[in-house]
């Protein structure tokens, strides 16, 4: 496996686009709002496309505004290894999720296009649309594997019940172009991530890379609970059909669900809540609440559907109330590709980083990439486990690392025949 050490990737660049990026759609608090396919989503998409370009990258938008450069290979009609992430945000977010992976992605190929190295295929960055799940999955690496029907495309909608349609279309995108954004599978060759590991292991364990092995899967749904709305002051407690108390009943129910249904790998959030009519002085009759579960096992995500459905049918037929759900996505888990981990731990340990093996408990664009090609991702140190969240931060010694670990891989698999 050739291998050159002389290609480095540079900290002050890297350093410069995270905090170049990191002012697009920031907030007053201080968080990040670049949602997908907001003004400052586009305007983040249209800031990468120019730093594709001046690092001397072919530059395309696919038909679900996924903004791809291209590093020509040596043999142009090659299938391409593509690398990349995201660069969307949830609401207050932190400024590397995603947007490390991308911009990591940005500075190898800079450095390998400064070093004068041409790769035996081509190498393709690809910054993916709506990675949150804004509107419910992982909208551009679906598109890009194929897996975006016109059902997603008329149906999607966001929490506040904006279409997808409705926002690409004032955007001046046709949504419907996202039905063509699917790359033929012969056409990719394989697919790695970087990323931030947004939980406490490597932090706490002192070290500086995980080689990702496993990535979890996960379920969104939208659950409603509709009762009575009602006087505040005149309606006696037992006679209420209080649609709020119905998710908070439930709520409690989740740990002993997760107890007798789930695994160590089990997660349950509910992590938005409206009521309606929403005034304080009445008896909520209707409550909207999101569910997202997971675990790194399907067979353990559908026992634990059939227990939450369970669930609020007894708390329902409890509190006299009626339940419906929509199911927004189900994302399946997925095992990196053996050979490809293989060559992320060979960088990592011949860079001489601290490293282990580990799975994911976010779900990642990998897992979608997964159903085309073999996958796998490189982690790097959340400080304190946190993300999705300001306080988000990896320390920039093990960002250094984990960009030249991606170097590393890249340089592994893609000049392989070099
Ligand atoms: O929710 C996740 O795991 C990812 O951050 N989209
Ligand atoms: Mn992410
Ligand atoms: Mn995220």
């Amino acid at each position: 496996m050739l291998v050159t050490e002389d290609t480095k990737i540079s900290i002050e660049r890297l350093r410069e686009d995270l905090k170049q990026l990191a002012e697009i759609g920031r907030g007053e608090d201080g968080g990040l709002y670049r949602m997908a396919f907001t003004a400052a989503d586009m305007e983040g998409k249209a800031w990468l496309e120019q730093k594709m370009k001046d690092a001397g990258l072919e530059t395309c938008r696919d038909g679900a505004c996924n903004v791809i450069g291209k590093l020509a290979g040596k043999v142009a009609d090659a299938p391409s290894l593509v690398i990349g992430s995201h660069i969307d945000t949830v609401p207050c977010a932190g400024i590397l999720d995603g947007t490390l992976g991308v911009l990591s992605g940005l500075e190898c190929l800079r450095a390998l296009k400064e070093a004068g190295r041409v790769p035996e295929m081509p190498v393709e960055l690809i910054a993916f649309s709506d990675e949150e799940g804004r509107f419910g999955g992982m909208f551009g690496s679906q598109a890009f594997a194929g897996q975006v029907t016109p059902d997603t495309v008329h149906n999607a909608v966001d929490p506040g019940g904006l279409k997808l349609a409705d926002t690409m279309q004032e955007l001046g995108l046709d949504p419907w172009d996202a039905l063509q954004a699917r790359r033929d599978p012969a056409s990719i060759a394989a697919y790695l991530e970087l990323h931030i590991e947004q939980g406490p292991v490597l932090s706490q364990m002192q070290e500086q890379v995980g080689v990702v092995e496993a990535i979890t899967g996960l379920f969104k749904w939208t659950v409603k609970f509709h009762g009575e709305p009602n006087h505040a002051g005149t309606t006696p407690m037992p006679m209420r059909r209080d649609a709020f108390m119905g998710v908070a009943d439930f709520a409690h129910e989740l740990p002993r669900i997760l107890d007798e249904n789930g695994s160590e790998t089990s997660r349950a959030t509910i992590g938005r809540v409206e009521l309606a009519p929403g005034s304080p002085n009445t008896v909520p009759g209707e409550a909207r609440f999101s569910l997202d579960v997971r675990d790194t096992d399907e067979t353990v995500m559908n026992e634990l559907a059939a227990a939450i459905r369970k669930a609020l049918a007894a708390v329902a037929r409890r509190r006299r109330l009626s339940f419906s759900y929509d199911a927004e996505s189900w994302i399946h888990p997925v095992d990196c590709d053996a050979a490809l981990v293989d060559i992320v731990e060979d960088a990592a340990r011949s860079a001489g980083m601290r490293y282990r093996r580990m799975e994911s408990g976010a779900a990642h664009d990998a897992q979608i990439m997964a159903t085309v090609c073999p996958v796998a991702m490189i982690f790097v140190p959340s400080k304190d486990g946190k993300s999705h969240s300001p306080a988000e931060w990896t320390a920039w010694d093990d960002i250094e690392a984990g960009a030249q670990v991606m170097l590393g891989a890249i340089e592994r698999y893609a000049f392989a025949g070099a």
